[in-house]
Formats: structure tokens, sequence, C-alpha cells
């Protein structure tokens, strides 16, 4: 880890990019809805300036998420291929080399012309070129003081039949990030730019049905049984959830039946952290973290610095990491890390809450 910072002004990155004949633009593996957001909304803006630009992802990638591309925005990576040449590399919604595995080495070879764009606080220097606003909610956010430079209206992209615009792609990575604007990351700039993205024609309750009402039924199966896994620690105030391998295989679930159910716990009053265990293969477990802060004022536990005892990462209110090894391993290392954590060390700072 480096000391992950702006090296560039918005101004010198959106001249670089608009000078450019060809662009990929990556984002981190499994994106989601900022990461594809983020992802769409600079390929639109650069072929609104005529520049060649697509997007290159490392799925697995939720089909919901998919169907905001167009045809031949994106081209999605198949394992022993790599992006095609291009002038510049763009890396949207990640700084850390963990996040871009298949393809750490070809950025790399191609450091010289990889520029990055994000809103995380932790990252490595993936990217020499960077503009990182860790007061962003989301990348779109960052990315729109990008677009704006480049002089490029919001509304480009829109057609009559359905909207594909720039605004559009800004908006539902805006959305993903801060819960569809109930995360304390959701700050009056966020419904600010929420507004201005609304006023250049984002269709939202689309958006709504095509992101967030949009299941298969096998994710009801999968968090049917994450639901039957709970444990309650910390005097109810802590819930852990677990799919081992063999609840996902019986669930007949796919990984983008999964996301999101580390959520429902949340609903309860008392429960400020909860966390998912996923084994989506043997002896790989992936943790995913979210925390709210209680009504009594209590502030929200930095879920980011328990991910990154696991060399994860993420926000204050959600964050993710993997461990190499089984479920029942994984699940003991990170009941460890929470009653550690309950210590008071990973509290967010009020400020933060
Ligand atoms: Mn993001």
């Amino acid at each position: 880890m480096i000391n992950y910072l702006s090296t560039a002004t918005t101004e010198q990155i959106a001249s670089r990019l608009g000078a450019a004949a060809t662009v990929a633009v990556l984002t981190h593996s499994k994106p989601d809805g900022d990461a594809m957001g983020s992802v769409l909304g600079l390929v639109r803006a650069l072929r609104a300036r005529s520049v060649d630009a697509h997007g290159f992802l490392v799925g697995p990638i939720d089909p919901n998420l998919l169907a905001l591309a167009r045809q031949g925005e994106v081209v999605l990576h198949a394992p022993g291929t790599a992006p095609r040449e291009t002038e510049l590399v763009v890396v949207v919604d990640t700084g850390a080399w963990s996040q871009v595995e298949p393809l750490g080495a070809w950025l790399k070879e191609r450091a010289d012309r990889v520029i990055g764009i994000d809103h995380h606080a932790r990252g490595d220097d993936l990217a020499p070129m960077r503009l990182v606003d860790v007061t962003a909610a989301s990348a779109t956010q960052v990315l729109l003081a990008v677009i704006d430079s480049l002089g490029v209206p919001l509304e480009y992209g829109a057609d009559a039949e359905r909207r594909f615009s720039i605004a559009e792609a800004l908006f539902a990575g805006l959305a993903a990030d801060t819960g569809w604007f109930r995360f304390s990351s959701a700050d009056e700039r966020v419904f600010h730019v929420a507004g201005r993205l609304l006023g250049a024609g984002v269709n939202k309750q689309r958006l709504v049905q095509q992101l967030e009402e949009n299941e298969r039924p096998t994710r009801l199966a999968a968090t049917g049984l994450a639901l039957q896994s709970i444990r309650w620690l910390a005097s109810g105030s802590v819930v852990m959830m677990r799919l081992s391998y063999a609840d996902i295989v019986a669930a007949s679930a796919r990984p983008e039946d999964l996301g999101g159910i580390v959520n429902v716990p949340l609903v309860v009053g008392s429960v400020s952290m909860s966390i998912l265990l996923t084994e989506a293969e043997p002896g790989i477990t992936k943790i995913s973290f979210r925390s709210k802060p209680l009504n009594c004022g209590r502030p929200s536990f930095d879920v980011n610095k328990i991910a990154a005892t696991f060399g994860g990462g993420g926000h204050v209110q959600a964050a993710g990491a993997r461990i190499l090894a089984g479920i029942d391993v994984a699940s003991a290392q990170v009941e460890d890390a929470v009653h550690a954590a309950i210590g008071g060390s990973a509290r967010a700072p009020a400020s933060a809450g």
C-alpha cells in the first residue's frame, strides 16, 4: 500500500483522455453497480468526443448489470486473453492490485499509460496518474467532474426507446454505492449530483426495476439458507451468516444471486454489523461486511478496518475481503477479528459516521 492520493488534476486527466485515439476502460473483477456505471459512463463520454473507447470487464458479472451496456460497449474477459492494445488504459473504482487480477501483469507492463479514477481510501501504485476523491460516494461521482471537464453533455447516448445515457450510467453507480441513497455516504453533494442526473433525463424507475427488482428465484433459496445460519454475537449487535459450498450448490445459486444478502439482517434494530461468509469455491471464503449507525447515536463500525485485517477493504459501512481457507477456518478468524474490533479500535470517528 502507498499514500493513495491524486497525482493529477481533473483537468489534466480529462485533457489526456480527450487527446487519445484509443482507450480501454477497466475496473475491478466482479464489477458492481459503481464499477459498471463508471466504465459505461466513461466509455460513452469518450465516444462522444470521438475517442475509440471500450470497456473491458473481468467477471463474473451480474446479467442485470451487464444489461445496462449497449451492444459493443464492453468486452468480457476470457481466460488467457488480454485487452486489445490501446493508447491509454483507465482503471475505475479501484486502485488495488488484488482487485484487478488476472490483469495485474498486463497493467504493470503498461504503467506509463494507465490512469486511475477512484474513491477508495486505500490503493496501490496501479495507476501512476490518478484522481482519487475519498469524499465522493461513488467512482461515478469522481468521474462526473472528468466528464464535465471533457465538455460532454450528460444526456449523450440516450435514445427514444431506452435511455442509455451517460447520466444513467453515473446514476446507477451513485445509487449502488449509497445503497440507493441510504448509507451515510449519501450526503448533500450526492443528492445534488443525483438531482443533476435526474435533470439530464435519468429514468430512475427503469433502473430500479432493472437493478433491484429483477432477481431469480434461486436468490430467495440462498437468502433462506443464509438466514438459517445466523449467529448472534456481541449481545445481538453483530450477525454472522454463512453459505458453504454445499449450501450454494443446494440452492442452485449463481454468484450474482448472492449480492446484497448481507444487508438483510440490518433491518433488525439492534444489529449494527452484518457479516456474510461465502464459500463460492471450496477452500476460498469471501467475506462481506456491512454496518449501520444505531438509533442511540452510536456511529457505525468501520468495517473497512476489519476487512483490511484480511487484506480486503472498501468503505466505512460496506467492505469485503477474501480468506484462502475453508468456511469453518475463515469463520473462526472473522469471529476473532470482530471481537477484537468491538474492543473499540474499529469504531469509526464520529465525523465519519
Ligand atoms: Mn465504488
